[in-house]
């Protein structure tokens, strides 16, 4: 039996509920050893790793890693939200009693790090000296050294930082046991994988997976659900799953910040991290804060602050290249340390690849292994360079940390966060969302985000042109049931003197031949340019049933090849559509228990407004 205040307080975790909390999963889990992990471990636990083969050399100071087969992605259907209170039962959190669920995960994680180590993460999701610091900080325990490895990436991990906080008494207690991936049951009704957040007492039990959205818990289990949770029962912040970003005009000397929240797969990674279009550079730079999370609160002097609560980028590989991200490639250059997990991997040369990431395959096969680790030299000719037959994984990774990313902020750090100017949602809509449109009425804000979606795409079965609605593209991560939510989202809106600008975006619009309208990655700063001209008064645009969109004049097209044409069916609201859509809408509204009354005042002034549009 390992002897756990003995093994803290030599790495110098002294404060007894820290013992407490580790002895009590330790008796559970029954690890052989315990460890406790700063970010200063990261060279030798990269090297145990590697000596252990759960890492591959990927390039200098670059590394390549591959899942078990059946767990390369959140399961959304295993994750779930537990409390005390039924009335904590939303449409979307998946809430189950704490005391029916934790039974079973504790039954499922017993005994199962039997042989392993179990690591010991202290981590903080902000900046030391935080205003939301007394939310930030958590020690995961893992039974996993990747896991380990990926979150010194991720987040601030370390004991110093975690002594040195006003109340060390108050965090997270994320535990994550990785399970016998090969005996779960993965996706069969004797699944036995289970993610769930205890959220009223700050306790996350992970079992059954090893892939980073699950198994990361300072990422999406704190940084998103856990937060959702306290910022509603502080009542202080929000923590929702958006980007952030600055933009830099440096012929005035003023940064807008903007924020902003997009379902998956509609491009939030790389609006991040864009580079502005050549024709706008010498004016303009994109600072980059965060990809993925912002927590936001109210600040003394009336703003709304935001600030990104990770350490690093978890982003999806597939399709980055230099012209969709550039940064993001630098980002994972050699000697940044940043880890790949399962790209396809070249056993000879070490280097990895994805579909996306050069316009071609790479021209000689020998060596190449598909993300599943078999040799693409061995594939029937038919199948090695042909896209059913795919290299990477769909959802294969780089995990990297923030300051390799070229254009990170130089107030990324600051823990005085920044003031948020703006805040856009959009999905990938093939019509009826213009380009750009713009929400001065806050509560009509709101009401924009919760009836958030993205088209139906190959990976989620639906009707053509209808939503899968995703509310602030916070479905999968919502602890709050969705009405207190919004009510929440409000009442953190009225607090503030000088309110953000909301505003709705789609890049995806196509033509009746599927051709994209609008070219996309770094132009889209066009879009924001004019929502930061709108929002200063140098642009008033032209006021539509659904918003403000940009008149033709306003929109800055310097050096982008694109027609009058094209332009006017990018701005354009098709009120029949819209009609459509209002219904689904409604519908979708209606499930949620305790809407606030502002929230359907909104949706009816913006039905009504399309109703009287001739
Ligand atoms: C996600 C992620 O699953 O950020 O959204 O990884
Ligand atoms: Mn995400």
């Amino acid at each position: 039996m390992v002897d756990v205040a003995q093994v803290l307080n030599a790495a110098g975790l002294t404060n007894p509920a820290v013992i407490e909390y580790v002895q009590e999963w330790a008796d559970v889990t029954r690890p052989a050893r315990i460890e406790v992990v700063s970010a200063s471990d990261d060279a030798r636990l990269l090297q145990e790793a590697l000596d252990a083969g759960e890492l591959e050399p990927a390039g200098e100071g670059l590394y390549y890693s591959q899942s078990y087969w059946k767990d390369t992605a959140r399961s959304e259907e295993r994750t779930i939200v537990a409390t005390s209170d039924p009335e904590d039962k939303g449409v979307y959190n998946n809430w189950r009693h704490s005391d029916e669920i934790k039974p079973i995960v504790i039954g499922n994680m017993t005994g199962a790090s039997e042989g392993k180590t179990m690591y010991v993460i202290p981590y903080l999701m902000s900046a030391p000296g935080s205003p939301l610091e007394e939310f930030a900080a958590g020690i995961e325990l893992t039974d996993n050294r990747s896991v380990v490895l990926q979150m010194i990436r991720m987040a601030r991990v370390g004991v110093e930082t975690f002594n040195a906080l006003a109340d060390p008494d108050s965090f997270v207690r994320a535990v994550h046991v990785t399970g016998d991936l090969e005996n779960l049951g993965q996706g069969t009704p004797e699944d036995k994988r289970y993610f769930v957040t205890v959220a009223d007492e700050r306790t996350i039990l992970h079992f059954g997976s090893s892939y980073g959205g699950n198994a990361l818990l300072g990422k999406i289990a704190h940084g998103l659900r856990q937060a959702n949770w306290d910022g509603g029962a502080s009542g202080k912040f929000l923590g929702e799953q958006y980007m952030l970003i600055a933009i830099h005009d440096k012929q005035t000397g003023k940064k807008y910040h903007i924020a902003g929240g997009f379902p998956s797969a509609s491009g939030k990674t790389n609006l991040a991290m864009m580079v502005p279009p050549d024709a706008l550079g010498d004016r303009y730079y994109v600072e980059f804060f965060g990809d993925d999370i912002a927590w936001m609160w109210v600040g003394d002097d009336g703003k709304l602050y935001g600030m990104n609560p990770e350490f690093g980028v978890f982003g999806v590989a597939i399709d980055t290249n230099e012209k969709t991200n550039p940064n993001a490639l630098a980002a994972v250059q050699p000697k940044t340390g940043a880890i790949f997990t399962n790209t396809a991997y070249n056993v000879n040369t070490h280097e990895t690849w994805w579909e996306g990431k050069t316009p071609d395959y790479p021209t000689d096969v020998t060596g190449w292994r598909d993300w599943k680790g078999g040799l693409i030299s061995e594939r029937p000719e038919a199948e090695q360079r042909n896209k059913e037959f795919v290299w990477a994984h769909p959802n294969c990774r780089f995990t990297s940390t923030m300051s390799n990313v070229p254009n990170e902020s130089p107030d990324y750090n600051d823990p005085a966060g920044v003031p948020i100017d703006g805040i856009i949602y959009g999905g990938r809509t093939r019509d009826r969302e213009p380009l750009i449109r713009a929400i001065t009425d806050p509560a009509e804000g709101v009401y924009d985000g919760l009836t958030l979606g993205a088209e139906a795409t190959a990976a989620a079965e639906g009707v053509a042109g209808q939503l899968r609605y995703d509310p602030m593209s916070m479905r999968p991560f919502l602890a709050l049931p969705e009405g207190r939510y919004a009510q929440h989202f409000l009442n953190i809106l009225d607090q503030l003197t000088d309110k953000p600008l909301f505003a709705h975006v789609n890049w995806f619009q196509r033509d009746a031949d599927g051709g994209y309208l609008w070219p996309g990655y770094s132009e889209n700063l066009r879009a924001l340019l004019w929502m930061m001209d709108y929002r200063e008064g140098r642009a008033t645009g032209t006021q539509t049933p659904v918003g403000v969109v940009p008149t033709k004049e306003e929109l800055n097209l310097d050096g982008l090849d694109i027609d009058d044409e094209t332009i006017d069916q990018l701005l354009a609201i098709d009120v029949d559509r819209w009609k459509q859509e209002i219904e689904l809408r409604e519908a979708h509204l209606k499930q949620f228990r305790g809407l606030p009354q502002e929230i359907w005042d909104a949706h009816h002034r913006v039905a009504k407004a399309l109703d009287d549009e001739v």
